[in-house]
């Protein structure tokens, strides 16, 4: 005879087997399904691996959904993508097992401009191109990838510049002294380097400029917030903000209006921005944000152009820029903002 708690402990037992088993076999499953899948696809389609910095602001999601749109089977395409949470060791990871898994193309936008030489090399060691999306790496070897695409960032940020030029004339305001402050991206990513060195151009060519500080602020509202705050309490005289993009804007805004400052047309604070994602488009209709320099997140149609050319063994460029424009309350209207898809 088994005594009650005997029963109980071996159904235990055997529930936890049973379980155990079950499990087993369903992680089998799941990695032979997603192994035969992609071994499948691998004959007839251009495997591609994509590897994504982060998801850190609207224009960031607009340019993974491009990718995605573009890479589909349909398309002819097999993806895999990664996203590297802002982690550049992330990224590096993701690459060396897009290589394991001989990918026939690597995408990737570097989150920074340094560090990649050896990972790039590894992929040329294996045979895999290597394009480049958004942003630059900083390689004395060139040759470690195929093509860029992506934006001109000193372009943007000296458009910045011009249109502050142009605008403090309008106003009057081309002797005076005028306060800035700056928001800065990722520190080291290439956005953020090229539109603080776009913007520094042609601020030198103005002693009445005062930059007061600059500061990284991630590219992220919460950041941009938090730092706007600092400046604010630092600095009660400040006229112009650059933001170098829309989410550290709409952060720092808050701040500003928090702080009993008004923005924007007419305001205490003039807010150039840059992304022109269809949020801060709005703003900009509304007088809110001054200016909005475009960069266009819309990339995916260009990088399965660079394949098709290269799948047909004709030669690409180093660098193809995707097309930008300048938003300001003049040229922004509601059927364009309902026209763009970010
Ligand atoms: O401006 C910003 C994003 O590198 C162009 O990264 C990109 C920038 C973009 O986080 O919103």
């Amino acid at each position: 005879m088994f005594k009650k708690g005997d029963v109980i402990s071996k159904l235990i037992l055997v529930l936890f087997a049973a379980i155990l088993l079950l499990m087993v076999l369903g992680g089998r499953l799941f990695t032979d399904i997603e192994e035969e899948a992609y071994e499948s696809e691998e004959t007839d389609r251009i495997v591609v691996g994509v590897s994504q910095l982060g998801s850190e602001s609207g224009w960031r999601t607009a340019n993974t959904e491009s990718v995605q749109n573009v890479f589909t089977k349909d398309n002819g395409y097999f993806l895999l993508f990664n996203n590297a949470r802002q982690k550049q060791e992330n990224q590096i990871k993701a690459i060396r097992s897009f290589i394991s898994q001989r990918v026939d193309y690597i995408v990737f936008a570097p989150v920074v401009e340094t560090g990649w030489e050896t990972v790039l090399q590894e992929a040329r060691e294996a045979g895999i191109p290597v394009i480049l999306m958004d942003r630059q790496v900083d390689v004395t070897d060139k040759s470690l990838y195929v093509t860029c695409v992506g934006s001109d960032f000193v372009e943007e940020g000296e458009r910045a510049g011009r249109w502050l030029e142009k605008d403090l004339r309008k106003r009057g305001m081309d002797k005076e002294t005028v306060n800035i402050v700056v928001l800065k991206g990722t520190e080291g990513s290439s956005s953020q380097i090229g539109r603080t060195i776009g913007f520094s151009v042609v601020a030198s060519n103005h002693s009445n400029w005062n930059i007061l500080e600059q500061e990284y602020a991630d590219f992220t509202s919460a950041k941009g917030r938090e730092v706007m705050e600092v400046f604010l309490k630092k600095h009660p005289d400040i006229d112009v903000v650059i933001s170098q993009n829309d989410d550290m804007t709409f952060g720092a805004i808050e701040a500003i209006r928090d702080a009993g400052k008004t923005v924007g047309i007419g305001g205490d604070i003039t807010i150039i921005s840059f992304d022109a994602v269809n949020t801060a488009l709005e703003m900009v209709a509304d007088g809110i944000i001054n200016v909005d320099i475009e960069c266009n997140p819309n990339q995916g149609e260009y990088l399965s152009r660079v394949i098709e050319m290269l799948e047909n063994g004709e030669k690409v460029e180093n660098q193809y820029y995707v097309e930008e424009n300048v938003f300001t309350i003049e040229n922004v209207t509601r059927e364009l903002i309902e026209e763009r898809n970010y």
